[in-house]
Order: C-alpha cells, then structure tokens, then sequence
C-alpha cells in the first residue's frame, strides 16, 4: 500500500503514527545512526525522514541507503532544497512553503525536481509546509527566506492550510522548525485540524512525551521527532511508547 493510502487509512481509524527525522550531517558517525535504527526497529516506530534546511555534507545517499539495509521502516525524503533527492527512498514530501511567499519554495525547486523524480520509483506526496513562529529565528526560516506564520494567528494559519488542501496537497506539515524553544500549541493544531481533513503531520521541538501526546490529542496524525534525540536516543522510547498505547486503544475500542 502507498504511504499516502496507508496514513489516510490510519487517519480514519483515529490511529496515530510516530516518524523520526535524520538529518544526514549529524549521523556522519555509523553508530549513531546504526543505534536509532536499532531503537526504532524496537518501538514500533513508522517512518524515517531524512533531510534537513542545510546539508552541508554528502552523507544523505549513505544515510538512505544505511537505513534500507537495516529495517523495513519506509524512508521519507523530508529536502530543503532539490538537491537532497535519492532514488532509495520510499518517498518524498513534495514540500510546498504554503507558509511564506518565496516562489522558489513554491514552485522553483519542484521544477527541477519533478523530472528527475518522474523517472524512479519514490512516491510522491504533496505536503503544503507551514512554518509557525517559535521564538527564535530558526535555520529553516532563514535559509528558506521566509517568514513564519505567527504562533497566534489561528485564523490565518487555517485559511493557509484550506487554501493547500483546495490546490490539492494531500498533507499538511506544522513546523516549529528543528530544535524549536517553543512547540506548536495544541490551540493552534486543533484550529488546523478543524480546517482540513487531510492528514496532519507536527514537528518542531516535541522533546518530551508530554508534548507528544498533546500535539496528538490536539488533532496530529504524525508526531516528528529529530534534534531532541541526538541528546537523548532513549526519548524514542518514551514517546513510541505514548504513540503505541494510543493505538492501542483505539483496537480495543473497536
Ligand atoms: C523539524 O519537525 C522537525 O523540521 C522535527 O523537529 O528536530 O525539533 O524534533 P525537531
């Protein structure tokens, strides 16, 4: 089944799916990378993104190709720019910055892209990309030359992911951007919620399982976790843990 089948299947169920990103520069080390495939194989984790705003090293096809040998977990191409595509993965989130107003985000790098993609096997999923404001300016916002919505504009932010959902992305990605000070607020990922019905993907400074599980009560469909474990590889524990149980659940409801 293709990923977008599978989540929208899942999103109907009221199941919930956990995804851990890898950005390509900070696993330069094997063990690194070879210890969160290790985790992830062991808590049910659903998906490997790999990207990042700035690669600045050419380990992603290593990386790709590392994390396919060694688990059947799909690979989710998550690029900041055209350059950062590889024939290995599953599949791309074909990222349009809905939030900001930079053609080249827009519509720029998915010319370059699409004739390249069109010739392999990764499936293509349209995602319309919202950066929300987290306190400091963080490496996405300033390398993709964009402002982000404001964490308090619910209104706006709604109407953003409305106008995505009409031009046809069949996901929505709320960022507070790696690393955030501040995660996405539950207020504003339930007014994102209310205003599509595409699946909901959330990332951003989510560091701990208390914050996982509201990002989920509030209506995520998909928690994203990076930065919080390169500090703390063990937190994938705790927070697989939450996105299981919740699954869980839902199976014994049924
Ligand atoms: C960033 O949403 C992702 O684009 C994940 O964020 O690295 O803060 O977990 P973190």
């Amino acid at each position: 089944m293709k990923i977008l089948e599978e989540l929208a299947k899942r999103q109907a169920e009221g199941k919930k799916s956990i995804a851990v990103l890898i950005d390509p520069d900070k696993v330069e080390e094997t063990s690194t990378l070879m210890s969160l495939i290790h985790l992830a194989n062991e808590n049910c984790v659903d998906f490997f993104f790999v990207g990042g705003s700035l690669i600045t090293t050419t380990n992603l096809s290593a990386v790709v190709s590392k994390i396919k040998k060694n688990t059947n977990i799909p690979v989710v191409l998550f690029p900041g720019s055209s350059l950062q595509l590889d024939a290995e993965a599953d599949a791309i989130l074909f990222l349009s910055l809905i939030s900001g107003r930079n053609p080249d985000l827009l519509i720029g790098q998915h010319v370059t892209a699409a004739p390249i993609l069109k010739n392999t096997k990764i499936e293509v999923m349209p995602t319309g990309y919202m950066l929300i404001n987290s306190g400091k300016i963080t490496s996405v916002a300033y390398i993709s030359n964009t402002t982000p919505l404001p964490d308090d504009k619910f209104s706006l932010a709604a109407c953003t992911a409305m106008a995505g959902e009409m031009l046809g992305l069949k996901l929505i990605y709320l960022d507070a951007g790696s690393g955030a000070e501040k995660e996405i607020s539950a207020k504003m990922i339930n007014a994102v919620r209310k205003a599509v019905q595409v699946p909901l993907i959330v990332g951003g400074g989510i560091n701990n399982p208390h914050k996982a599980i509201s990002a989920l009560e509030a209506g995520a469909d998909m928690i994203v976790i990076g930065n919080a474990l390169e500090k703390d590889p063990k937190l994938l524990i705790e927070i697989s843990d939450k996105v299981y149980d919740w699954n869980r659940g839902v199976e014994a409801r049924k």
